[in-house]
C-alpha cells in the first residue's frame, strides 16, 4: 500500500494526548519497520514513488518518467512477480489517465488497473472515493482473485490540501491545531490510518492476513517548506535549519510478515529505490539478473537514501551536496564533506546512470546482459 503524503514524523507521535496513527503504530510493532526511509521522489510526486518501488530506478531530473517514458521496456516488480506465477493488479480510485497511469501500468506489467470507474462512489473524501470505501471495495476484488497475487494499492484521501469534508472522519481532537493546515493534515492522516486499520482487520476476518506479506509506505512529504515552523514546533525542534529539514524528509516503511515474523526496527538509511530488491528477497525470488539501483535492506548493513538533487544520507552522515556541507546525522555537527568524496561520486553516478538507462530505454538489454 502506497499511502498518500504519509510522512514519517507522525509515527508514534501524539497530538493533544492522542496518537496520530494508532493503527500503524500497532502494526509496526509486529513488522519490520524502516525508520530511516527517505523520500526520493522528484517532480513526478506520487508517480515517482510508484516508479521507485516498482522498478528500482530513480526519478528523472526533468519531469516524470510516467509522462515522458511510458513507452519504455521496463524491468519491474509486477513483471517479475508475473514471471513467478503471481497475478498482478493495481488499485487506485482516481481518474485512470492521471499521471498517465492507464498507459504506464500495462507497460509496467500490471494485468489489471482497478480505477475510479470501477469503484462505487458511495463515500467521498477529498479527491474521491474515501480510503475506507476504497479498501472495502478493493478487498472484495481481492477475495475473488486466484492466489497468489501481487496487488499494489494507492490511497487518496490524505492528499494536499487536506481540508476535506470531515463527515466520514471519526472523532479526533487535534487541539490547538484545529482548523489549521497542519491540523487538517493530522486529521487526514488519522483518517487514513483508521482506514488501514480497518483493512488489516478485514484481512484477518477473511483469513487472508496470515497468508499475506503486507508492505506499507508513504509516497512523499506531506508538509511543504513554507510550513516548516509549525512542523518544528510539533516535533520539538528549536531551529529548523536545512539539516533538520532534510532529515525530516522521511516516509514510514513497514513490511508485515505472516504471524509477525522477524519484527524489528531497522535503522538502515534507505529509500523507495530499495523497495523492489527488498520485497523480492522476502518473497524468495531470485534477482541477480535483474538490474536494480536499490539495496536489499534485509541483507545490507550500509544503506543510503538519495534525493533527486544529489543530497544523500548514509547511516552516519547527511550530505547537502550542492551546498558543500555535510553533517553527522546523529549530532547534527558539521562533518568534512571531503571525507565523503567517494560516496558523493557514487551517488552522482547512480543518478546519472539511472537517467541514461531511462532516456535510452536499455533496461531490457541490461537484463539480457546480466543473464
Ligand atoms: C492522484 C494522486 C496524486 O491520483 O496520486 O498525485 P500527487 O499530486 O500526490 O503527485
Ligand atoms: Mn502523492
Amino acid at each position: 500500500i502506497q499511502v498518500e503524503a504519509l510522512q514519517e514524523f507522525v509515527i508514534n507521535r501524539k497530538v493533544n494526548g492522542f496518537e496520530v496513527t494508532p493503527n500503524l503504530n500497532k502494526l509496526i510493532k509486529e513488522s519490520i519497520y524502516f525508520d530511516n526511509y527517505y523520500c526520493e521522489t522528484g517532480l513526478g510526486g506520487t508517480s515517482d514513488a510508484e516508479l521507485l518501488a516498482n522498478t528500482s530506478l530513480f526519478p528523472i531530473k526533468d519531469g516524470s518518467v510516467y509522462m515522458r517514458y511510458s513507452g519504455n521496456d521496463f524491468v519491474s516488480l509486477p513483471k517479475t512477480m508475473k514471471a513467478n506465477h503471481y497475478d498482478t493488479m493495481v488499485m487506485h480510485a482516481f481518474k485512470p489517465g492521471f499521471w498517465n497511469r492507464s498507459v504506464m501500468y500495462p507497460q509496467l506489467g500490471f494485468d489489471e488497473f482497478i480505477n475510479k470507474q470501477d469503484y462505487e462512489h458511495d463515500e467521498i473524501v477529498g479527491m474521491g472515493v474515501s480510503d475506507k470505501s476504497f479498501f472495502r471495495q478493493s478487498l472484495e476484488r481481492m477475495k475473488e482473485k486466484d492466489k497468489p497475487f501481487y496487488s499494489f494499492m494507492i490511497t487518496l484521501s490524505s492528499h494536499f490540501p487536506y481540508n476535506n469534508d470531515k463527515k466520514f472522519y471519526s472523532e479526533f481532537d487535534v487541539g490547538e491545531y484545529k482548523n489549521t493546515f497542519f491540523g487538517d493534515y493530522l486529521e487526514a492522516i488519522h483518517y487514513t490510518d483508521e482506514a488501514i486499520g480497518y483493512f488489516v482487520e478485514e484481512l484477518k476476518n477473511n483469513d487472508m492476513f496470515d497468508d499475506t506479506v503486507l508492505a506499507i509506505y508513504g509516497d512523499h512529504y506531506g508538509i511543504s517548506k513554507d510550513k516548516k515552523d509549525v512542523l518544528a514546533k510539533f516535533v520539538g525542534i528549536d531551529n529548523m535549519d536545512d539539516f533538520n529539514w532534510v532529515k525530516l524528509q522521511k516516509v514510514p516503511m513497514l513490511i508485515h510478515l505472516p504471524e509477525g515474523k522477524n519484527a524489528e526496527i531497522n535503522h538502515i538509511a534507505s529509500g523507495g529505490v530499495d523497495f523492489m530488491p527488498t520485497i523480492l528477497n522476502i518473497m524468495g525470488i531470485e534477482s541477480k539478473d535483474i538490474p536494480m539501483f536499490g539495496n536489499d535492506l534485509m541483507n545490507s548493513k550500509e544503506g543510503i537514501g538519495i534525493m533527486p538533487n544529489g543530497y544523500f544520507m548514509d547511516n552516519e552522515h547527511l550530505s547537502l551536496t550542492a551546498d558543500g556541507v555535510a553533517f553527522d546525522i546523529e549530532t547534527g555537527k558539521e562533518y568534512p564533506i571531503d571525507n565523503l568524496k567517494d560516496k558523493t561520486e557514487e551517488v552522482k553516478k547512480k543518478l546519472y546512470y539511472s537517467d541514461l538507462i531511462i532516456q535510452n530505454n536499455i533496461m531490457g538489454k541490461i537484463k539480457d546482459y546480466l543473464k
